[in-house]
Parts: structure tokens; sequence; C-alpha cells
């Protein structure tokens, strides 16, 4: 396989002035016609005329009428023309209903549809398919379907035909076209300029009762955007489009977003709360990528994260506004820990601006999307508020319509702050996290923090410079006053000390206050002192993370020493859980531990091998202690769930169910399930529902409930996905393969639906304990499945094959049962590029 690589780049031979589509519509030989309008692009040196082109039967092509031979081969074609403006037809032939891979036009339940980001474009026509190539679209779709939409506005249908106009120049990744018999939820928003747009929702029959909240995101994100950043909508229509089978959560399409309907169907009956949060929060994000992302693209695939990091910061804000910023801010850090740094800190480590690929899918990552996000906040932080938004006005204005990069992003805000970024600039080029060292200092009043940054090395970079990173930083004095209010620390050498002076007593430090920054802190601070943040510190994020560290400490001993629980940390968290001035879902928070994946992690950095089974013994361990510790006030908290008013997926109401099923879980470890099974009995929405099951389930109960959840909802995809789901994640690491091999064999195991298949080996992977364990059968499982999806969905199966990454963290006897898998895996025959590349950068 050939490997791409930034430093490669050169511009296209030809701009593209317009295009023309026609489709014909027809499951397995659908032709497609286009018309394009090249000219010779004078900032190009190479002029050789490529177009990509894969899987498609060239039928005729022709330049200014004439026809022509091209030069076909499997990956696109060339063809001698003109050294002026030509018109360039072509019409190809495709096969949407067996294109299983769910790249380019396919088939979904009897729908057309289309995922073309990043490379799926190619698979529709011959075009120059790369980024920065952008024009304006017209598109004619002949068909007998109800609806046939395309991108930009309408401009004639009639019996059998359908054309739309898209006036925004865009890149091919951006083309969409979904045809087939849906229904519209509609809805109208007026812009701030007084612009009328016309909403839609299209769904399956069946699912129309299930758009209305994603309506209401919609308008929410499309004000947000006016006030925020003045960006406005510019289309006269904007269609969203739920499809079943479908590779990632969403797709940006202009004016035609294609949905995962996973990521945009809800309702109460059938919808959890935490389901509604990510559904409001993906529409916000593919809604603003109208800007961040359509408006202005990127150059080529590297620069993914100047879209992709920016739009997730922005949802972020957007979310962090509509419910609750601290809670937004520490589940972010959950996942970012949870996801991120693994990939991070193992084989799959890369910038989050790549500098070479195989498969540009293989690097729609956390790292591109979460760690991208980061890099935005830390700039925000940096530079202030004020400086950002001016930087994000001239970035709108300077680059509105191009294809850019990182050093046009970074230009930016060097010209509209006069900051020197050089240095910042190494967040985009080095991977790994950052560690950061503290230590400290106090003489009569003078109180010295110093912070030492190490990054350790990752593939492709053994040396790294010293990044520049924001520390956030406040003071407490001894009674727990805030002495200092927080300041931002810029650490920018291998080494630096910061003073604080006019001090009575020697404080204690609330660092890195918000997460300002993506690194590991390592702090030698004594329980007392982690207790004392989690009882007095203002920032709500450190406070957090004070119990969160307290909880860890105290795992980690118990897995290294065989101690027991720790009371400081039992006695801390339910001080925070009594005071009922906190918000609720904070509260939720502070019940959670660390997961067992990042427990391994820290004992692998630590320098002991961890032990999965020990790993997840000690957390039942501290489960059990919590429960009995807090028993007295568990009622109290469960009672918080019971919500009298109608349901609504708003923070308030579920934060107080986040935090009534938190005290439910660990009730049922006192009771053996009997509220539990009460509740369930009386769920009426599938938040509670959900977490009794659970709760039922993770005592080794709830045979009959899982029976009944099944017949209630086995007309619900996306419900079943959950009852799939969810027996693998709880399962006892015992029987954790035994249970998702039973699944496999279910009537319902639809393997070719990616959600249906993360259903199961996502949960697979996520049960940390089950999956390694010491039998090898679920490592074993999952590579067998994996080398069946591979033919037929590549780009799925190369998404799972992360589940090994962090292989080398265990003992010897994983390591050979992952190895001889990853072997088997790649000793597969016709691998596709997409895994083969996945399982070489594991194996490493
Ligand atoms: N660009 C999509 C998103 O992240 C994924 N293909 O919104
Ligand atoms: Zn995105």
């Amino acid at each position: 396989p050939t490997t791409i690589y930034l430093k490669d780049y050169t511009p296209f031979g030809f701009t593209v002035d317009d295009v023309h589509l026609t489709f014909d519509l027809s499951p397995n030989a659908t032709r497609v016609t286009s018309r394009i309008t090249f000219s010779p692009n004078p900032d190009a040196a190479d002029h050789t005329f490529f177009l990509h082109g894969e899987e498609l039967k060239l039928i005729r092509a022709s330049i200014d009428g004439q026809p022509v031979l091209p030069n076909v081969t499997d990956k696109g074609l060339t063809c001698d023309v003109p050294n002026a403006p030509f018109v360039w037809e072509a019409e190809v032939e495709v096969d949407p209903a067996g294109n299983t891979a769910l790249e380019g036009l396919y088939m979904s339940n009897g729908m057309y549809c289309t995922q073309c980001e990043a490379e799926g474009f190619r698979k529709i026509t011959y075009y120059p398919d790369r980024p920065d190539v952008m024009s304006t679209f017209t598109v004619r779709i002949n068909g007998t379907e109800k609806v046939m939409l395309s991108n930009g506005n309408p401009t004639d249908q009639g019996d059998g035909f359908a054309e739309w106009h898209d006036p925004w120049p865009k890149p091919a990744y951006l083309f969409a076209l979904v045809a087939g018999d849906l229904i519209n939820h509609p809805d109208r928003f007026t812009t701030k300029s007084g612009k009328d747009v016309e909403l839609n929702i299209w769904v399956r029959p069946g699912d129309e009762g299930k758009c209305a909240f994603g309506m209401e995101a919609l308008k929410k994100s499309m004000t947000w955007d006016e006030d925020v950043y003045g960006r406005e909508y510019d289309l006269d229509v904007f269609n969203i489009v739920a499809v079943d089978d479908f590779n990632m959560g969403a797709m940006e399409n202009k004016g035609l977003n294609i949905f995962n309907s996973s990521c945009v169907l809800a309702s109460p009956e059938t919808s959890t709360d935490d389901n509604f949060e990510r559904i409001e929060a993906i529409i916000a994000h593919e809604y603003f990528h109208n800007w961040t992302g359509n408006r202005i693209t990127c150059r080529d695939w590297f620069q993914l994260c100047l879209k992709e990091g920016l739009t997730v910061f922005r949802d972020a804000q957007f979310t962090a506004d509509m419910r609750s910023e601290p809670v937004k801010r520490i589940r972010d850090v959950i996942d970012l820990r949870g996801r991120q740094f693994p990939e991070d800190n193992g084989p799959l480590s890369h910038p989050v601006r790549p500098e070479s690929f195989v498969e540009i899918n293989n690097f729609y990552t956390a790292t591109v999307y979460e760690k991208g996000a980061e890099l935005i906040g830390m700039l925000k932080t940096l530079v202030g508020d004020e400086a950002y938004a001016k930087a994000l006005d001239l970035y709108f204005d300077r680059h509105d319509g191009d294809a850019a990069t990182i050093e046009d992003w970074l230009q930016v805000f060097a010209d509209a702050t006069g900051r020197d970024l050089s240095q910042f600039k190494r967040w985009y080029s080095q991977a790994g996290t950052p560690r950061v060292a503290v230590s400290e200092d106090y003489s009569e009043g003078i109180y010295t923090l110093t912070l030492k940054q190490s990054t350790p090395a990752t593939p492709g970079q053994d040396t790294k410079q010293p990044q520049v990173i924001p520390v956030a930083v406040g003071l407490l004095g001894p009674n727990g006053d805030e002495v200092a209010e927080t300041r931002i620390l810029e650490l920018t050498e291998a080494e630096q000390s910061f003073t604080f002076d006019g001090l009575a007593a020697k404080p204690t430090p609330s660092i890195l206050r918000g997460f300002s920054a993506p690194v590991i802190l390592e702090h030698d601070t004594s329980s007392a002192q982690r207790a004392f943040l989690l009882s007095h510190d203002t920032d709500p994020f450190n406070r957090w993370d004070a119990g969160r560290s307290l909880a860890r400490e105290t795992l980690l001993t118990m897995i290294t020493d065989g101690a027991a629980p720790s009371g400081a940390y039992l006695d801390g968290v339910q001080a925070v859980l009594r005071d009922d001035t906190l918000d609720p879902a904070y509260r939720a928070l502070m019940l959670g531990l660390p997961g067992q994946s990042e427990l391994a992690a820290a004992l692998h950095d630590g320098g002991t091998t961890p032990d999965p089974q020990a790993i997840w013994s000690a957390t039942e361990t501290l489960r059990q202690a919590q429960a009995q510790h807090m028993q007295d006030l568990l009622p109290r908290l469960h009672g918080e769930a019971q919500v009298s008013a109608p349901y609504l997926p708003d923070a308030d109401q579920s934060g107080r169910r986040a935090l009534g099923s938190a005290a439910l879980s660990l009730i049922t470890r006192l009771d053996g399930g009997a509220l539990a099974a009460a509740e369930y009995a009386k769920a009426d929405n599938m938040t509670l529902q959900l977490s009794a099951l659970g709760c039922l389930i993770r005592a080794g109960k709830g045979e009959a409930e899982l029976q009944a959840f099944y017949d209630q909802w086995k007309d619900d995809r996306l419900v079943i996905d959950k009852w799939f789901g969810l027996q693998v994640s709880l399962a006892d690491p015992e029987h954790t393969a035994t249970v998702a091999q039973t699944l496999t064999q279910h009537a319902d195991f639809n393997w070719k639906n990616p959600n249906r298949f993360r259903a199961v080996f996502g949960a697979l992977a996520m049960n940390h304990a089950g999956f390694h364990h010491a039998s090898g059968t679920a490592y074993e499982l999952l590579a067998e499945w994996l080398i069946q999806l591979d033919p037929v969905n590549p780009q799925t199966t190369a998404r799972m094959c992360s589940a090994f990454q962090t292989w080398r963290r265990y003992d010897e006897g994983c390591q050979t049962l992952i190895g001889a898998q990853l072997d088997r895996i790649a000793a597969t025959p016709q691998l596709s590029r997409d895994v083969t590349e996945m399982i070489t950068r594991i194996r490493g």
C-alpha cells in the first residue's frame, strides 16, 4: 500500500468551474453522467489530467463533445486534454445495492444515500476527489422515489425527477444524494438578517414521532452560532436525513446532513438522557460545520483537525451553554482520558495533524477530534476570550471560500494578537501526552511552584521539544479560603518555576484547573491534601478531579498492596454527596470511578504489569465499600430521581436521574436487586428502565426483565442495539466472551449493520476484564468477526481493531494471545488497506 505524505502536497493541475451531475437511479445499475468544466490551474506545476475513480464502470467519456478513450486503472483515469478550458463528460455505472462498504452511493433499507467523506465521491464518478478542488454543483436525479434530495436549494421537480443547485463552491466530500420513501418533520427558521429557511428532518415511515427533539436542537444551534460566532445559515433549506446503516455518527454535507439514525432519532420511551445530550451535540456539531468545514474547508486530509478540532470545540461550548459547563467539562475529560490518552500513549499514537497515512479513514480519531479540540481551548486560554473572538472573525473574513491549513489558522491568531505561535504549533506536530511533574517550595511568605514537562517517545518521534502548556493554578489557604485566584502559568521551558508572594502560610495548590491542558499531572501529594481539595476547591473541575485522584490512588494501592479502601476517599465523597446545594449531575459524577483501562494504564506507567482481573476485583470491592459507607444516604440520593414533572431530557432532570441511578446501583449491592426490580417494573422512560435493567444484570439477575425488555422493544432497532450492548458490557468477566458469542447467534444480530456490530463488539472491547480474560477467548472471537466483516465493510472493521491497541501493557500471556490474533488477521488473504494499516501499526 502507498503511504501519502503531508510534505508532498501539490495543487491539482486544473480548476473546476462547475459540475453537473445526472443520476438515473436503479438499485444495481445506477447511471451517473457528469459534465464538468475544467481550466488549467495557473498555480500548478503539474498538469497531468488524473481523475480519481474506483469501482466504476466507465460507459463513455468525451472532451468538448468529442469521444475520448481514457487510460483507466483501478484507482482512476488519465487522459490527454487541451491546454485551455474544456468540458469533460463521462457516464459511469455503479451498483448501490451491492455496496456494503457504505462509502459512495449505497442503499440502506431500500433507500439511496451517500457518504463521501473522506474519499467516497470517487466511487460515484470520475473526479479530482480532493478537498482543495471546490466547485458549484447542479444535480438532476431521475427516479421513482417519493423524495429525492441533494445539496443546496431545490430548483425544479416533477414526475420522476428532482433538480438541485448548490451555489456555494464545495469539495466533493461534501456531496450528498438521498432518495427514498421518506417522511419529513418540517419547521422553519428566520436568520438574524431576516432570511427564511425551511428545515426538514427526513425519516423512514414509523420514525416521524422521534424528530421533534432533533429539530429543536437544530434551531438552538442556528441561534447559538449567530449569537456567539456571528455565523448565519446560507441556503433556503436545511435537510437532515436519518439512515440506519452508517459508518460514523453523522455527516455535514452542504445543506443535506446525513445522520446515523442513532444520532438523531429520539423519544423519552426509547432514548436515554445521555442519548438526548449526544444527539443535541451532534446536531450542533454538523450544523456548525457549515462554517467551520464547509465555507472554510481543508486543503488536504492532513488538515482534518482544522475543521474537526474547531467544530468539536464549538459543539462543546454549545453544550456547556445549553446545560452545565462544569459537568460538560468533566464528561469531556473522562472521555479524553478514556479514549484519547490510550491512543496517544500506544502504538497508534499520531500527531493532531498527522504527517503521513495509508488510509485517511483510519485518522478520524480521538486525537484529531478531541485532542484537536483541546488545542483550540488552550489557544483561547492563552490569548484570552476577546482576542479569540477577534481571531475567529478574521479567520472567517480572510478564509471564507478557501481550502485552508493549520498554518493559515495560526497565522490568523498571530495577526490578531501579535503573539508568536511557533512554539504552540508543536502541539500539532508532536504526538504523545505531555507529563507535567510538580514540586513545591514555601519559605518566608513566598510559594514556589516548579513544573517540569516531558513527553514520552511515540512511534517515529524519539525526542520531543518543550511545548507551551497553559497551567491554570489557584491557591487555597489552610482554612480552605482561596488565597490566590486562578492564574494561567505559561510553561514554555522543560522546567520552570513560578512564584506567588504575600502568603501567610504554606498554601495548597489547585493545579490544572478546568483541565487547562491535555496533560498528565504528576504531583506527589498526600491523600490529606487531595481530600482537602475535594472539600474546598472552588474550581468545580479540580474539586471533582481531587475525588477522582483519591479514588485512583486507593484503587492502585488496593491492587498492588492489597490495601483496604481509603477512608479519606469514602468520607470525602460522602461529604460532597450530602451537599444538596450541589448540582445532582455533578454529584453523580463524584460517585464515578476511574475506568479499569485507565487504571491499567496508570499501573503500566508506574512500572507494574496490570492484571485486569485484579483491577476488576478492586473496583468491585471499592463499589461495595461505597455502598456500605453511604448506606444511610443512598435512599435520599435515589429519591432525587423521582421527578414528578413530565419527562424532559434537560440538564436538571437528567442530572437528577443520573444521581438516582448511581445510587440505585449501589443500593443493588446491598439489597440484592429488590429495589431495582421494582424500579424496572414501574419505569416509564428509557433512562430509568435501562439503568434498573443494568443494575439487575450486574447483580447476576434480571433474566426475566431482559426477556421482557426484548419482547417490548423487538421492533425498535435502536433500543435492541442497547439490549445487545448492555448484556456484553455488564457481563461478568468470566462469561463475557460467551455472552457475546451467544448474542452473535441471535436472529437479530445483523452483523452488516455497523450499529449492531458495534453494540456487541464495542461493548466486548469496553468490558476490560472480560475482554482481557486470560483464556484469550474474547480476543479470538473479536478477531474472527473482524476477519468476517473486513471484506464487507473495511472502514468499520479497521475502527474496531483499536480494541487491541493497548496490548503491550499486559503480561506476556496476554501479549502472546493477542499477538497470535493480530498475526491471524494480518495473514488473511485480501485484507483491506484499512485493516492492513491498523494491524501493522498496532503490531509496531
Ligand atoms: N465529518 C464528520 C463529522 O465529524 C465525520 N465524517 O462530523
Ligand atoms: Zn465533524
